[in-house]
């Protein structure tokens, strides 16, 4: 990917006019969000520049592991004039950066991402070809010169790995894989990342996903696999939502299915749906904006009201009305 000399230089000049920088990553903040968070914020302090790091809701477990995750603060902290520049990365649009103040009370905005749906930015430095938004940010870095150390590449490696899903999604290309040798020349603690991001699972929230696979069924003309879940099995095998965090994407492993789909019945009459494809040919933010819902083109989700019902041996949504 290129950033136009246009593109970066303007960034460099609305962070070299501003004392007082945010940096935003967006609500359920995952290793792509937060990485390119924490390694942008580590590259500007080091630039002498004023930063703080915000992130709407409280980071997994796995993520408090990144350089400087400990400084990152809550929303509830987040007073609208004390930036003059505001840096959302990999947010998608406006309401993903979870703050409770209008985009109007907020100062400039600039937009890093490699989601296509929104340019709510003032700036928007946005690539959809990227594997994910620690690489655009990395691009970004070495044109204007700004130093790779040893922290800010374990933080956009965390962020490459999260979204490629360990390199092993179409989206990683020769430039994901050259920024990777890059940040691992650079001292990106690999080996650590490897461990907290890929052998973190318990032995309870396994048994979880043992349940979960054996409910799956494929539907035989759309070739879509479906599961669900309960809130109340998350809760009693002492479990959270993020530990079954993976399921969706991992329903994929099956040779020419086209999409997953997981439910969650969140409530007695409330169902939560997460899809995911990995064919190209596939958008699956359009069947989750045919319940409600949206997303992406390879991740979406959806909020019906329903419940999920047992007859005839096997399970069934059954739906009271659209959400
Ligand atoms: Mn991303």
């Amino acid at each position: 990917m290129a950033i136009s000399e246009v593109l970066s230089n303007r960034f460099r000049y609305l962070v070299s006019k501003s004392k007082s920088i945010v940096l935003v990553s967006h609500r359920k903040p995952d290793g792509d969000t937060v990485g390119s968070m924490l390694g942008l914020a580590l590259a500007l302090t080091g630039e002498g520049k004023n930063v703080s790091t915000f992130s709407s809701d409280p980071l997994t477990a796995q993520l408090t592991i990144l350089p400087s995750a400990h400084r990152v603060k809550n929303t509830a902290d987040f007073v609208a004039g004390d930036y003059d520049l505001v840096i959302a990365l990999d947010c998608g649009d406006y309401s993903q950066m979870g703050l409770s103040v209008e985009q109007d009370r907020l100062p400039l905005i600039i937009n890093i991402d490699h989601h296509g749906t929104e340019c709510f930015g003032d700036l928007n430095i946005v690539d959809t070809k990227a594997s994910s938004t620690a690489e655009i940010v990395h691009v970004l870095l070495k044109k204007l010169h700004i130093p790779i150390s040893k922290n800010i590449a374990t933080c956009f490696l965390a962020g490459i790995m999260q979204d490629t899903d360990n390199f092993k999604n179409p989206n990683t290309t020769t430039q994901t894989l050259e920024t990777t040798s890059y940040l691992l020349s650079r001292g990106a603690n690999f080996k650590k990342l490897g461990r907290h991001f890929n052998h973190s699972k318990s032995l309870s929230s396994l048994k979880l996903w043992g349940k979960i696979l054996a409910r799956m069924r494929r539907h035989p003309q759309l070739n879509v696999v479906s599961t669900f879940i309960t809130n109340q099995e998350i809760v009693e095998s002492n479990s959270s939502s993020e530990d079954i965090e993976g399921v969706a994407n991992f329903l994929n492993s099956i040779p020419d299915v086209k999409a997953s789909c997981v439910l969650t019945e969140i409530e007695k009459d409330e169902i939560k749906g997460s899809l995911r494809t990995l064919d190209e040919s596939v958008d699956v933010s359009k069947i989750a904006s045919f319940f409600g819902g949206g997303g992406h083109k390879k991740a979406a989700g959806f909020r019906l009201k329903g419940r999920i019902v047992m007859y005839n041996n096997a399970w069934h949504v059954k739906s009271t009305k659209l959400a």
